[in-house]
This record gives structure tokens, sequence and C-alpha cells, in this order.
């Protein structure tokens, strides 16, 4: 896609999102003026445009980031166990935040992956007044998990702070999967067209379909008909991916194709994760897919890529 077109596509609110900036020595000015500073699911919609970036480090990869700090009261648990998971996102002035903006229905998402990423979950904990979260959670095998808080601070730009989070007991990493573009979970088929281009917006199309039939009355989950993360394989950098349109904006159908636009920061292996909500009940399909340059092409430059991307119209 040209320059122009992504431009559109941000305008739109097509909301390409990578968390952070991979465009190291890139010329930032290339970034719509409008473009909302943005790590993760965050910052459309408020008022944090102008705030300068700060670093360039992707999103998730920091614990503390322009001074926002995630503090896990929670750092231990107990595979196969239900266990209240509790923390803080610590701001600027020490304090627990208690003041967040809403993004895609919720105040915060958490995002828990075991350190080989196979093992995903999404979940939406409760805010008390004191600013402490709190989700049951519970993991199936032992290992290291890192831990994503994807949220928007009150009167701030969107943010992904990552912790570490272990389950205690004998670890046994899994491989990789390999990568694959089709994935059957709970009975349904997930197929997943594209390509991942580093340095580049990149269309990818989910198609649902079960018992051999396509799924056309998927259910709205997060106000999008799926919700994707992607992480790099390595380092766990969390790239946030939104879907193109929406459930009620008149064009988005319920299915059983889901577009996306991602934009990968480097070649090589990511994990994508894509939550879809059918017959009342979420369901997660995880893909392992190649970033690689076209062949033939010159390699990507991430010159005209700033770390802010557009990201409007949830
Ligand atoms: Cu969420």
């Amino acid at each position: 896609m040209n320059t122009p077109a992504r431009m559109g596509a941000y305008v739109l609110g097509l909301a390409v999102v990578f968390a952070g900036a991979f465009g190291i020595g890139g010329a930032v000015g290339a970034t719509p003026p409008s473009a909302s500073v943005n790590n993760g699911h965050g910052g459309h919609g408020t008022p944090a445009q102008a705030a300068p970036k700060t670093d360039h480090v992707p999103g998730g990869l920091q614990v503390s980031q322009n001074g926002y700090t995630l503090t896990p009261r929670t750092t231990t648990i107990t595979p196969g166990e239900w266990t209240e998971f509790r923390f803080t996102v610590d701001g600027p002035d020490g304090r627990p935040v208690t003041a967040y903006e809403t993004q895609h229905d919720k105040k915060l998402h958490l995002i828990v992956v075991s350190r080989d990423a196979t093992i995903f979950r999404h979940v939406h904990p409760e805010l008390a007044g004191d600013g402490t979260w709190s989700v049951p959670l519970t993991l199936p095998d032992a290992g290291a998990y890192r831990v994503f808080a994807d949220f928007v601070p009150q009167g701030g730009a969107g943010l992904t702070l990552g912790a570490d989070l272990y389950a205690s007991g004998d670890y046994a990493p899994r491989p990789l999967p390999a990568p694959g573009r089709t994935v059957t979970v709970d009975g349904y088929t997930v197929r997943l067209d594209g390509t991942l281009t580093p340095g580049a917006a990149s269309r990818l199309v989910a198609e649902i379909s079960k018992d051999g039939r396509p799924v056309t009355d998927l259910q709205p989950y997060l106000a999008a008909y799926g919700h994707l993360v992607a992480l790099r394989v390595g380092d766990l950098a969390y790239l946030h991916v939104h879907p193109d349109g929406a459930p009620g904006d008149g064009v988005t159908t319920a299915g059983p194709g889901i577009t996306f636009y991602a934009e990968v920061p480097s070649r090589g292996d990511y994990r994508l994760f894509l939550d879809f909500k059918h017959d009342g009940t979420v369901h997660t399909a995880a893909f392992t897919v190649r970033a690689e340059q076209p062949s033939g092409a010159a390699p990507a430059t991430t010159a005209d890529h700033g770390s802010e991307h557009a990201h409007s119209g949830h």
C-alpha cells in the first residue's frame, strides 16, 4: 500500500497500531498530525495526540514507561488453580492510577502469554476504588508468563506495560507451533490470508467457518467482530492490530471474514491470537505467521514510519 493510501487508512480508522516505535531514525513527521500516540489498544479519541515520543521501544517490553509502572501484587501462581491476580498501575506521582479512558469497551485489557508464546489469556480485571485491579486467573502449565496491561490513563497516552508472572512447577517449554494459516478451535475452522510485511501495513483476513459453512453471524466482542493480538516471537513485543470496520457501521459484515491491518517492525515469526465471539462464547484461534520481505523487493525501510499511528473510529 502506498503512503497516501495508508494515510487514508489511518484517517478511516483502520487503526494500524504497533505498540511503540520501530521506526528508529524514522521521520516522525510522516505521521498524520492527528495521530494519537499509541501503545496497544490505546489512545484513540484521547487528547494526548501531542504527547512527544519518549522512547522507541515496542509496547509490552517495559514494566515502566512514560512515568507509569505496572506493579503486580501477584507474582507467582500455582498452575491449574484459580488465583486472584492483582496489580496496580502506578502513575507519575507514584500512586495507583484510578482514572482510565475506556477503550474497546473496557478500561484495561490484560493479556497473559506464556514465554513460549503458546498459552494466551485475554481478560478484563475489575478496578477497585484504590486503584487495585484484580481478576481470577488460571494457567494450565508451569513456566514463565508475560502479563500485558493495555490501557489509557485518563488524559494520557495509551500504553502497554509488561511484567513477568511465574507459575511454579516443572517447566516443559513447547516448541513454537509451525507457521500455518488454518487452525481449528472449538469446532471452528479459521483461515488467515494475507502477508505480514515488515514495515508496511499488512492486510490480513480471517475467515471463520463451522461444519464446512461460513459463519455469518459473529457477535460483537469489544466493539468489533474480532480482536487480534500479535506478539513477536523471541521477545513478545506487543503488536496490536485492529479490524477494518466495526459492527453497526453499515458496511462491516458479521463474518465470515474479518479484516485487519497490521504492521510489524521486523522480519521473523509472530504469534497471532484472534478472539471472536459466536453463539455467546468467545473463542481464540492462534497462528504462527512469518513476516518476510517480499522476494525481489528492496528491504522495506521504516523511514516513513513514526512510532505513532493514527487510531480512531472505535
Ligand atoms: Cu481486552
